[in-house]
């Protein structure tokens, strides 16, 4: 009896008081060309206190906005002026994340780590770590570096032959944005899978046999730990600059390929800011400056951050719509060969393309930055499930499911470039 009382004590403050979201609604703004949609980006730029950006598709012409309950009359009368048609498809935020802290509230707690629930900042790094240990023939956790609040964020290094030098990687990493809790969820279920099938697997086998995987969970992990606590909600890092009103930076915004260019904003309130120079966060300083460093003496092909939510898997270039990159066929190819296999186990779509093409154009995103800098030939953005139903709030019970099927993309990866080193080799 103790012990459950305080284990419910440790769940209640690792919930906190948060920031509230009754009566908050998505909607999503029908925008007939590429005017509409700039018309409404601007309203959301010029309503930033009191509209949420959530996601946009410049294929199917929509946009999804969070739009608080002060400004829903006024802002449907500037649609309806406009001539923009919408649809409300969260009628209210509050209860969607109030499901969710239920959840985790009446969770049973039990001994073995369960990767079909979401976990705390420390959970995950202790995941980490026990993780590593039990595997410890073909993973070991390495220190990707440390954010701006001194959290270690911790990754895992998997490989047939941990001491072997050269050999081609791979690096994933998830949570950049702290509110894409699905992306943590979805990188441990299927690395968990990944290693499981070391050895059982002759194919699985193979690729952690010749390429070395680098896995990070969880990269922002401030912003992470702020959405358990007090906002589920923040998408940005936690630092804050001299004379800016706002606190973070988006991450994503943040890399020094193409910084600060268009897509990407100067005010430190937007949720698209892009910090007062590019590599200002240390979380992307360090993790990009890691990277540089094992690039030296092994090279990346694969570079992946894994997101939400949209179902996309989004190509170079982010910083603009006016040019292709030079391996955007091959590009294609993997894009096209992962998302199949996404979508092999339960039918999820997932579009691909270039992301200034299918999704919008950003500057100092991370994967021109994976192409361009470190040298990854495929370097994407995954957009994780689901389309709008329940966006960033995805139930736990997507956990598994996103899981299993982006297992599938994975194994995908590691065969193309199993077959494009065997190519090299004929
Ligand atoms: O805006 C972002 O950083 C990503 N979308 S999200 O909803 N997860 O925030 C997309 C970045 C992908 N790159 C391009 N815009 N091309
Ligand atoms: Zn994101």
């Amino acid at each position: 009896m103790l012990k459950f009382v305080f284990l419910s004590l440790v769940v209640s403050t690792t919930l906190g008081s948060q920031q509230r979201y009754d009566n908050f609604q998505v909607w999503r703004i029908r925008c007939e060309d590429e005017t509409d949609v700039k018309w409404v980006n601007t309203a959301a730029s010029m309503y930033e206190d009191k509209i949420d950006s959530w996601a946009a598709n410049h294929q199917t012409n929509y946009v999804d906005l969070m739009v608080s309950p002060w400004f829903i009359d006024t802002f449907r009368n500037l649609l309806t002026n406009r001539g923009l048609q919408f649809t409300v498809i969260i009628e209210n935020v509050q209860e969607l994340i109030d499901n969710e802290r239920d959840t985790i509230r009446t969770r049973a707690v039990g001994a073995d780590f369960d990767y079909t629930v979401y976990h705390t900042y420390d959970e995950i790094q202790d995941w980490v770590k026990t993780f590593s240990h039990d595997n410890s023939n073909i993973v070991e956790s390495f220190l990707l570096t440390t954010s701006y609040e001194k959290r270690p964020i911790n990754g895992l290094k998997i490989s047939g032959d941990l001491s072997s030098t050269g050999k081609p990687a791979i690096y994933f990493q998830g949570g950049i944005h702290a509110r894409e809790w699905i992306s943590p969820a979805t990188v441990m279920y299927f690395t968990n899978k990944f290693v499981e099938d070391y050895g059982r697997d002759s194919e699985v086998t193979r690729m952690l046999d010749e390429i070395d995987w680098y896995i990070v969970p969880s990269l922002n992990v401030d912003g992470y730990a702020y959405t358990w606590v007090y906002d589920r909600l923040w998408r940005k890092t936690r630092q804050r600059f001299k004379g800016n009103p706002c606190v973070g930076t988006d991450p994503n915004r943040n890399y020094g390929y193409k910084w600060g260019g268009e897509g990407a904003s100067n005010n430190s309130c937007s949720l698209t800011y892009a910090g007062p120079h590019a590599f200002s966060e240390p979380e992307i300083k360090g993790s990009t400056d890691f990277l540089l460093e094992k690039a030296k003496t092994q090279p990346f092909k694969v570079f992946l951050d894994w997101h939400s939510y949209r179902q996309m898997m989004l190509a170079p270039w982010s910083w603009t719509d006016k040019e292709l990159p030079p391996d955007a066929a091959a590009q294609d190819d993997f894009a096209r060969e992962t998302t199949q296999a996404f979508e092999s186990v339960y039918g999820t779509k997932y579009v691909y393309g270039p992301g200034s093409k299918v999704l919008y154009v950003s500057s100092g995103a991370s994967k021109d930055w994976g192409y361009v800098e470190l040298g990854a030939t495929y370097s994407y953005t995954v957009e994780l499930r689901d389309t709008g139903t329940y966006g960033f709030l995805l139930p736990e019970h997507q956990i598994q499911p996103s899981g299993i099927e982006t297992y599938e993309g994975v194994k995908a990866m590691g065969r193309f470039i199993l077959n494009e080193i065997n190519k090299l080799n004929n």
